[in-house]
């Protein structure tokens, strides 16, 4: 069956990577380390012992792969920006050379007629500051904002929309409390400090970057999850409720509606949530932006199980937290594949942003063989067509329905480096041999360009 889209011929259709991941070759440019470099060198942190030294080595191959980028039919390109490239301390003038790719990176997207969707911050902190503290540091989030002017200076008047951070969420949770992503600390109170001084961050730096008089849009990227009761007793539905507010209430109600929920507040206090608050931080983060991206994989399934969450840091201030995963199919992550969350996730998101033009920044799986090697020069992953489908037709259904979700970011352009699972889990639509650097186009690159060659009419059922 052919169901159309019922997207407008403005929806913006792009791809999303991010900096660690693909570029390598932090040295060619006088660039600093990461706390991801730091993470990756230390044994037992990483899948196979592995870093992005290398990765993709797009930083070397950056004209080829924008035209890589160009054959598929995209408007858009989202890409973040390695700030130890562009400041190798994390604090003091800018190094030119870093910025200098950049520079060259917006303008070879141009040239092409590919809008330059630039994020600030996509996990890679520079060590010295992590070693000044880190997110759970205040400092961190004014020295955020000098950063974001320097960017903004030298591609403020090209780039098409920005996004302050990330994923938030996994900045604080997986890398101070869980302790699986870079820093690797297991400190539930380190993480709530983190979780507020990210956002300052992001509320500084959309003031850096309006500041600096940028041209195009502002806002930020969540990565919300549904969350659904796995079981009836209503200490489930408090299991729920509690993660629903880690996951989703903590980042979107203080930048949206400029307060954190009464609940989340009351379940973090004893981790000294509140003496990180500021008399002026909420109006800083609550400053009117003009897109919220939105990053969906999965729900969580969630359901009480004492001490399940203190063990494994996952949700602050609610150690009775079990995940468990729903039947069906699942990614070769375990994810649980479920389209109607991306429908749902934006649907909530709509009640709490408003009129803001709301963006799919990345959506998209790992999955198995056989997309690990090419066979005669192809890389057939029907798994990952699919699952692009049905997540593109739950976009369009959701705008059907009302929702103003302007753009679908597949993650990723290319297999990457895929954090604490290395090279291992492989998210790109377009494969990459990271022996010899070959890429490949994988049938769902194919598939998406077929796609956006059609208007967006997708084979959905
Ligand atoms: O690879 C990551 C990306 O960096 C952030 N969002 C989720 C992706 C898949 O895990």
């Amino acid at each position: 069956m052919t169901v159309r889209t019922d997207l407008p011929p403005d929806f913006v259709w792009g791809v999303s990577t991010s900096a660690y991941q693909i570029e390598g070759r932090v040295d060619l440019d006088g660039g600093g380390r990461s706390i991801w470099d730091t993470f990756a060198a230390t044994p037992g942190r990483v899948r196979g012992g592995v870093g992005g030294e290398v990765a993709a080595d797009h930083r070397r191959r950056m004209v080829d792969d924008v035209a890589l980028i160009a054959s598929l039919g995209v408007d858009a390109y989202r890409f973040s920006i390695s700030w130890p490239r562009v400041q190798p301390g994390g604090e003091g003038p800018a190094n030119q050379r870093g910025l200098d790719f950049y520079d060259r990176l917006v303008d070879e997207l141009l040239r092409r007629g590919i809008d330059p969707v630039v994020t600030l911050y996509h996990w890679d902190l520079p060590q010295e500051l992590e070693d000044r503290g880190g997110w759970p540091a205040r400092e961190t989030a004014l020295r955020f904002a000098d950063y974001a002017a320097l960017v903004a200076d030298r591609l403020g008047d090209r780039v098409v929309r920005w996004s302050t951070v990330n994923e938030p969420w996994c900045s604080a949770i997986l890398g101070y409390s869980a302790g699986v992503h870079a820093p690797g600390l297991r400190d539930p109170s380190a993480a709530v400090a983190a979780a507020h001084h990210l956002l300052l961050a992001h509320g500084l730096g959309v003031a850096a970057l309006r500041d600096a008089g940028v041209t195009g849009g502002v806002g930020l990227t969540l990565n919300p999850y549904p969350v659904v009761a796995a079981g009836d007793r209503p200490e489930d539905h408090d299991a729920a409720r509690r993660v629903d507010g880690i996951a989703n209430r903590l980042w979107w109600d203080p930048v949206f509606r400029g307060t954190y929920p009464d609940d989340v507040r009351a379940d973090l206090a004893p981790l000294g949530f509140d003496d990180h608050v500021g008399d002026t931080d909420m109006a800083v983060i609550s400053q009117p932006v003009d897109a919220l991206g939105l990053n969906y994989y999965r729900r969580h399934h969630v359901r009480h199980e004492a001490g399940a969450s203190a063990e494994n840091g996952m949700w602050p201030g609610s150690p009775d937290v079990l995940s468990v995963e729903p039947p069906g199919e699942h990614t070769a992550l375990g994810w649980a594949v479920e389209p109607d969350g991306l429908t749902e996730v934006l649907h909530q998101a709509a009640t709490v942003a408003g009129p803001v033009g709301l963006f799919v920044d990345e959506n998209g799986a790992a999955f198995q063989d056989p997309d690990r090697a090419p066979v005669d020069g192809v890389v057939d992953d029907p798994a990952r067509v699919r699952f692009l489908r049905d997540h593109v037709a739950a976009t369009a259904l959701a705008r059907t329905e009302g929702v103003e979700v302007r753009g679908y970011f597949v993650w990723s352009l290319m297999d990457n480096f895929e954090w604490a699972e290395g090279y291992e889990s492989r998210f790109g639509i377009v494969h990459v041999d990271f022996e010899t650097q070959q890429r490949t186009l994988k049938s769902s690159a194919e598939w998406y360009r077929e796609l956006l060659a059609g208007g967006g009419a997708v084979e959905a059922g």
